[in-house]
């Protein structure tokens, strides 16, 4: 079994304690001395369950002795598969305490993705709810088991069946090992990038508490708000700007939400009295529509947190009148760097920008094709590297190789501005992959599933702007087969164990793709080409 490590270079790493960002601070530790103090502060709230900071702690205790009971060794990795309920919560602290590893799917994920996470990760367990949003884990548990038997434990929250049980899954505390070693990784996050399979961004408890400590700072996080988890909590960004690991890390409240439409969230933003959430654009869009009707008092909501996707300034400015709280955008990454505007920025930074970074030693480039800076003002590619930024993927050399500069900066793949003051604007970005309302979708991947279909020649995914999504994914597909429909395709995709995000929003089909007359074209060439034909031939229909 592979370590799961990230390591900065030694200048870097006594920079970043010597400035104070890495302070040897843990998850669990954090988690017990906020129990110490405030014992009886409600920390997580789902639905009429209300666990105090005290009750998270020991069922987190429990939990990590009882993983440890079935046989699992620290520095293990365990698949968590939880939609937005309690035991998101004590899972994790319970991994975290046992020096486990989580590795973080989301509840769309479907068999191929987990087999992937499992298997890239080396997981030796799952952990998944009974189901979630109609869908029974537990089949795809099974399924899992098959395809992967170094998955040796499934623990399943609710009735387990054949399984193990969350609720059984205790033991006595007193032999729990010592904290992890701050400087160890965490957990690992799922990246949404451009190529292939999802790739495995490990994350230390040193790195990642700086990352939404500073955001609380930025955000105005204190004991006294009130998160809500509107997107799934597994995402970086509700997790992490400043997120509810952020709140939990004030002592805040963390309300968990099944959905993040408004007929779920406003509900509990009257009844928790809510101060501070984060939607992606069309959450944000559609919470917007739904405000002038609305008979709940929204009054408590300070902040929202508008990121994962550009959010256009003209919604951007409407975010006050309508909502009546403030907005702060977020540009961030799971791999790391995220940027804010500001609570004190002047209007035209909030509505115009996508925010500066957290850190005064988040090191920020913008390059041309050569990798040469560009002047301010000027668009051109982002890397980044700095106290929260990895400095590699778990297990995968080629992505390295491809996404981190020689010096260790990562390049984001997005094409941004500078602007005075170091203010970013994300213009779009250089890789192929489709931000559909804030989910990343690989055209690689998509490409690849469509290929697997005997009646398909070749196949090409685009990003189609859409006024809802922000983005939606076209398949351009030669058939090979007489009379191949695009419901059937689409039907079949469904069925192929994917999260239904990526089954592609529309199918065109086409007779061949052009290529130059030097022969062939680059799948990105190919991919743009395609894209533009599309845009000119339906200008009225898209916006
Ligand atoms: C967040 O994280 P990821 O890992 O799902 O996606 C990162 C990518 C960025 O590289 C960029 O392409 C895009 O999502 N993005 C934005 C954006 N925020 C993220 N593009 C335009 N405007 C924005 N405000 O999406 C994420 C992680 C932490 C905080 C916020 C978002």
């Amino acid at each position: 079994m592979k370590s799961v490590e990230q390591r900065w270079p030694d200048e870097f790493a006594r920079l970043y304690r010597e400035a104070g960002y890495w302070r040897g601070e843990t998850f669990p530790g954090f988690l017990r001395d906020r129990a110490a103090e405030r014992p009886d502060a409600i920390a997580v709230v789902d639905g009429a369950r209300r666990w105090s900071y005290a009750e998270l702690h020991r069922r987190a205790e429990a939990h990590a002795a009882g993983f440890l009971a079935l046989g699992l060794v620290p520095g293990q990795r365990v698949v968590v598969q939880l939609g937005n309920i309690a035991e998101f919560f004590s899972v994790v602290f319970g991994l975290f305490r046992a020096g486990l590893v989580p590795v973080y799917s989301l509840p769309a994920h479907r068999l191929t993705e987990i087999v992937h996470l499992a298997q890239r990760s080396e997981a030796a367990a799952y952990i998944a709810g009974e189901d979630y949003d109609g869908f029974d884990y537990r089949v795809l548990a099974r399924d899992l088991r098959d395809a992967v038997p170094e998955v040796r434990h499934v623990v399943i929250v609710g009735d387990a069946q054949e399984f193990m049980a969350l609720d059984a899954c205790v033991a006595d505390t007193a032999n729990l090992p010592a904290d992890p070693d701050p400087a160890a990784v965490a957990f690992m996050q799922i990246s949404g990038g451009s190529t292939g399979l999802p790739k495995l961004i490990p994350r230390t408890h040193d790195d990642y508490i700086y990352s939404f400590r500073a955001s609380n700072e930025i955000c105005s996080v204190t004991q006294d708000s009130v998160f809500l988890v509107a997107l799934p909590a597994a995402h970086n960004f509700p997790m992490s700007s400043p997120g509810h690991m952020g709140a939990l890390y004030a002592g805040a409240r963390v309300v968990l939400s099944l959905a993040p439409n408004p007929d779920f969230t406003f509900p509990l933003i009257e009844r928790e009295r809510v101060t501070i959430t984060g939607l992606v654009p069309p959450l944000a869009l559609l919470w917007m529509q739904a405000a002038p009707t609305n008979t709940r008092d929204l009054s408590s909501l300070k902040i929202l947190l508008v990121g994962g996707a550009k959010f256009i300034p003209e919604a951007a400015k409407r975010v006050r009148a309508t909502l009546g709280c403030q907005l702060q955008q977020v540009f961030g990454m799971a791999e790391g760097l995220v940027n804010y505007t500001r609570l004190n920025d002047p209007d035209d930074i909030v509505i115009h920008t996508q925010g500066r970074p957290i850190s005064p030693d988040d090191e920020v480039l913008v390059v041309d094709d050569q990798g040469r800076e560009v002047e301010e003002g000027k668009p051109g590619y982002l890397l980044t590297r700095g106290p929260y930024t990895i400095r590699a993927y778990h297990n995968d050399e080629a992505a390295n190789q491809r996404s981190f500069t020689p010096d260790g900066y990562y390049r984001t793949g997005d094409v941004v501005r500078r602007l005075a003051g170091g203010y970013l604007e994300v213009l779009g970005r250089a890789g192929d992959h489709i931000n559909r309302a804030g989910e990343k979708i690989s055209a690689e991947e998509i490409e690849d599933h469509l290929l697997a279909h005997s009646g398909v020649f070749d196949a090409a995914i685009v990003s189609i702007p859409d006024p809802t999504l922000g983005e939606r994914s076209c398949a351009f597909v030669i058939a090979q087969e007489e009379g191949l429909k695009s419901s059937t395709l689409k039907a079949w995709m469904r069925k192929r164990g994917i999260a239904a995000f990526k089954v592609p929003d529309q199918i065109v089909f086409v007779d061949r793709f052009e290529t130059t007359a030097a022969g062939k074209v680059s799948r990105k060439e190919l991919r743009a080409r395609l894209r533009g034909e599309f845009l000119t031939q339906n200008e009225e229909n898209v916006q």
